[in-house]
């Protein structure tokens, strides 16, 4: 491989993605992981995370000689930093994998060099991490380019959203945010939109906040029309009637690496300030342990009626519909919930697109549904749609698939 232009830490579900788009282009890419196992993965042309298309496009890249990874960065023109932001202690941001990947490439930055941060990060990051460089290289002061963009790409749509979508754009100059701008025009078919990075941190903050939020109120309409004895997707799609009505749909809870987590990042610096985000929070995770006690209720009534214990399908346990990523997954969390009550009842667990877990013993869908007294629907996935179901079944349509109580 010739010399690097970009050097790319973190080759995870973003960083590798992004890394194969630039290699695409022609552009050498230098990729970082910490995991050895995924740099092997990489360098024999294949990958390590489920995405459609992403495997061709890291065949093509490493087989062209424009994508190497390593455990290593070495020397380039510009580095991204595209590692994860977990918590740490109550829901707090722990920065530390954007500074350790920052401490990384420190002593390879140059006069000229561009350095970018996409990490979902809280705000202030980039400015952090500006200080943390220049502390370490002082003689680099005023002479490095160094902004914020942040990736919005939908897992199971990234290869395309990654060229399509608008992005935001924020430098912590305004010679930073061009050199920024100019760096993705090579790859990105979107609008490119100049700020400062503080605003960019926040943008993505926001995103995923308000579509939180947003869910937060389905998801409190549900629990009231329960109450209420009104079907919550009807009213939801009569509302919906109005020009200027867009509710979205209530499920057994948020999850995902992103939309649950983020809005703790603005929550965690912003206490006071954040009383609707943080409620929409709690709602959001409150309805997961809802849809569990309303699996329990359901099961001693149950018992009660026919003398027997029920068997039970929980359908679905993915994050959302129709892909395999089980993280943070508010299903997996109601399965478990529920398993922790059994009390000699059969389960029948279903997850069809995944093959095999090694917690879940997994049933196929079909054979679920025949052999279920209770039918919990957690996850809208496209093979529940259309089962039909005999009337002496008890379901629980949490995520809509009957779109009936
Ligand atoms: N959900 C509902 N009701 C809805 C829509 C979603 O309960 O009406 C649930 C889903 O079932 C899932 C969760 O919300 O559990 C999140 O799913 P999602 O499809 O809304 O979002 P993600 O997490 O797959 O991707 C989001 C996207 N952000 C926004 O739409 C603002 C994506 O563009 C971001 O790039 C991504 O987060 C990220 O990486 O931050």
């Amino acid at each position: 491989m010739d010399k690097p232009e970009v050097v790319m830490v973190g080759l995870g579900y973003i960083g590798l993605p992004t890394a194969a788009l630039i290699a695409q282009n022609k552009t050498y890419v230098h990729g970082v992981d910490i995991n050895p196992q995924v740099v092997e993965t990489i360098n024999a042309g294949k990958i390590h995370i489920i995405e459609p298309e992403l495997d061709d496009a890291v065949a093509q890249a490493v087989k062209g000689g424009f994508l190497k990874a390593s455990t290593q960065p070495v020397g380039a023109n510009t580095y991204l930093i595209v590692v994860p932001t977990p918590f740490k202690n109550k829901n707090e941001p722990d920065i530390s994998f954007v500074e350790a990947a920052t401490e990384a490439v420190i002593p390879l930055l140059k006069e000229g060099d561009l350095y970018i941060i996409e990490s979902t990060s809280p705000i202030g990051t980039t400015e952090k991490m500006m200080q943390l460089i220049y502390s370490e290289r002082p003689e680099l002061e005023e002479k490095l380019y160094i902004a914020y963009c942040p990736e919005r790409v939908l897992p199971g749509n990234v290869m395309h959203e990654l060229v399509y979508n608008d992005r935001v754009i924020g430098g912590v100059d305004e010679k930073s945010t061009q050199k920024a701008i100019a760096f993705y025009r090579q790859f990105i078919k979107g609008d490119l939109h100049k700020t400062n990075a503080r605003t960019a941190e926040m943008c993505k903050l926001v995103e995923n906040s308000s579509r939180d939020v947003q869910i937060a109120f389905a998801n409190e309409l549900s629990l009231i029309c329960d109450k209420a004895d009104i079907n919550v997707w009807e009213l939801i799609n009569l509302a919906n009637k109005h020009p200027r009505v867009n509710i979205l749909q209530p499920g057994c809870g948020v999850g995902g690496h992103c939309i649950a987590v983020d809005p703790y990042f603005i929550v965690a610096d912003y206490p006071m300030e954040s009383q609707i985000i943080g409620k929409a929070r709690e709602i959001n995770n409150y309805k997961s342990f809802w849809c569990a006690e309303k699996i329990q209720t359901a099961k001693l009534g149950f018992e009660l009626e026919h003398g027997r214990k029920p068997n039970i399908a929980l359908m679905g346990l993915a994050f959302k519909p129709n892909i395999d990523d089980l993280r943070e997954s508010p299903a997996k969390y109601i399965a478990q919930k529920v398993l922790q009550n059994a009390n000699n009842e059969e389960y029948f667990i279903v997850e069809p697109n995944i093959k095999e877990h090694k917690v879940f013993k997994l049933t196929d869908y079909k054979k679920a549904v025949s052999r279920a007294d209770i039918i919990a629907f957690l996850v809208a996935h496209d093979e529940f749609k259309g089962l039909t179901l005999s009337n002496d079944k008890i379901v629980l349509d949490f995520c809509g698939i009957e779109k009936k109580i």
